[in-house]
């Protein structure tokens, strides 16, 4: 297993603080490139702690479900990965390809929330450690990468800067194939539904420390929207979708985080 970190880049690890204008410049974020063997490639980025604004500003932009807005504290450094995982990326790793639109770039989908655990578990096992899905929150602060708006491009968004709508290709597509956000991170909004740890629970009003949700519950957070659905119907970065976690679909896939150990 070989572990590059682009040498250039620097980031502050510690405490927590606002996002400085060098934290909210991705060309200054730390990359770490993992080989999973075959020439499968698999890059996470290392965010900064911070303090972040979640939820959806009163009277605007798409509603979301149960989140209103609060203060969240990121109070350790973390990874995630700059893409949807993919289909070369699960085969490298599990050695089979769920997905039902076959395509080594393409997110892999009909994934899970039980199946990603099943995943991240034997790539712990083939890494260094550390791998799991993103919490709600960091999931949130991620896709957000210092702003405030419905999107992180702004408070509405095109068909040209992410894939959803049904209005471009109609299915998923190679990640990376739309503008990333400012943490230089692809395909927050739309592509697919990305799968997060947290099980499903109306988040509270006031401000919280590294939030993980409840211990126990019946469906696991969705994040992100898919190439169906529409910027006021999940695609946003406040919007949060349910489902229970033995089923996959077409329009499900998830995104690595990483807790440095
Ligand atoms: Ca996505």
């Amino acid at each position: 297993m070989k572990i590059n970190i682009c040498s250039r880049c620097f980031l502050v690890a510690g405490v927590a603080f606002a996002l400085s204008a060098a934290a909210q410049d991705a060309t200054h974020l730390k990359v770490e490139t993992v080989d999973l063997g075959g020439e499968v490639k698999l890059e996470m980025v290392l965010l900064p702690a911070a303090k972040f604004v979640m939820g959806v500003k009163p009277g605007t932009g798409p509603q979301a479900k149960d989140n209103p807005q609060h203060e969240v504290t990121i109070s350790k450094p973390f990874y995630i990965g700059k893409y949807e995982v993919t289909q070369e990326q699960w085969q490298a790793v599990m050695g089979n390809n769920p997905s039902e639109s076959k395509g080594p770039k393409l997110p892999v989908t009909h994934v899970s929330w039980d199946d990603c655990q099943a995943f991240i578990k034997k790539l712990n096992e083939k890494t260094k450690g550390g791998y799991r899905l993103p919490t709600d929150a960091e999931w949130e602060y991620a896709c957000r990468g210092g702003t405030q708006t419905a999107f992180a491009f702004g408070d509405t968004i095109t068909q040209a800067q992410a894939n959803f709508g049904y209005g471009n290709a109609g299915k998923a597509v190679a990640v990376g194939s739309y503008m990333p956000n400012v943490f230089g991170l692809y395909d927050m909004h739309g592509n697919v539904w990305e799968w997060c740890q947290d099980w499903n629970a109306p988040l509270p009003d006031k401000a919280v420390s590294d939030p993980t949700g409840p211990a126990a519950g019946k469906e696991r957070i969705l994040r992100g929207g898919c190439f169906y659905d529409e910027p006021n119907g999940g695609v946003s970065s406040t919007f949060r979708y349910e489902f229970e976690p033995n089923l996959g679909t077409i329009y499900f896939g998830f995104r690595l985080a990483r807790t440095i150990l």
